[in-house]
């Protein structure tokens, strides 16, 4: 099977792909692509869609996430990403569903938004990465390229306050569907890589790191998603931050 996976370094789902293929034990060579400009790279390449993971496989062209993990299924059925008894798919599911919506995009926001402030912390998330330029010309020349993911992703202040306030009964979500083996199980879902890849992510930002890392979701982040390059040192407002004290403090 002759697989290319193109990626953003940084990128949550781009992660949750990665550790599809190793845990099926599948061989490919990982691109590496500059955000906004990966959108033009991947229009050349054909793509049906401008997002990344975008998965090359045996000539085939598969995007979104969601659909690389069904086809990987498909293609190499062992080790399962979906559980074969129809109840526990229908909930890996739901929970894959409601990590590509509301739990992706708030991450995403809420780096690049965090990026915006601290402009030095995009060249951390390119640890290991090959962009084609050393990665010191890549951070001094990113200024427009994160001016325009913050206006693509709609990371403006206020949505970011609100998804901060929002992260707690996220994470709460997370810690049920561990407590109720939705996630977390003996072999790792969809779900289950694209889930802490998010949580993950959410982790390199020195203001969040404790508030996830504190409870079960963070630990099962940390086990399913263990190498996560990045760090953001602290950036935002204390007030916005107010949210996941207080949830600490009433769980504490
Ligand atoms: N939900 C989709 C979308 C992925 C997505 O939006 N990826 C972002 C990176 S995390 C992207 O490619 N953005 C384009 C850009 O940064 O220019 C998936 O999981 O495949």
């Amino acid at each position: 099977m002759a697989a290319t996976l193109y990626v953003i370094p940084g990128s949550h789902p781009s992660m949750a792909v990665r550790l599809m293929l190793e845990h099926k034990g599948i061989e490919y060579r990982r691109v590496d692509l500059m955000p906004v400009i990966s959108r033009a790279a991947l229009k050349a390449l054909r793509f049906p869609g401008v997002t990344v993971p975008a998965l090359k496989l045996d000539g085939r062209r598969v995007q979104p996430s969601l659909q690389i993990a069904r086809e990987l299924d498909r293609l190499h059925p062992e080790p399962p990403l979906f559980p074969g008894d129809p109840e526990r798919r229908t909930a890996v599911e739901e929970a894959e569903r409601w990590e590509d919506e509301p739990l992706q995009e708030m991450t995403r926001r809420i780096l690049w938004n965090a990026i915006k402030r601290d402009r030095s912390a995009i060249g951390s998330y390119a640890e290991g990465a090959r962009l084609g330029i050393p990665i010191g010309l890549a951070v001094k020349t990113a200024a427009p390229i994160i001016a325009a993911e913050v206006r693509l992703n709609h990371a403006t202040d206020e949505a970011v306050r609100s998804d901060l306030a929002a992260l707690p009964g996220a994470l709460d979500r997370i810690d049920d569907w561990i407590a109720e083996g939705v996630l977390g199980g003996e072999s790792p879902t969809a779900a289950d890589f694209q889930i802490a890849a998010s949580a993950r992510l959410l982790m390199t930002l020195d203001d969040l790191r404790a508030a996830v890392a504190e409870r079960p979701a963070g630990d099962f982040a940390a086990r399913v998603a263990p190498d996560f390059p990045g760090r953001v040192a602290p950036v935002f407002p204390a007030p916005w931050l107010e949210p996941l004290r207080e949830a600490a403090a009433t769980a504490g």
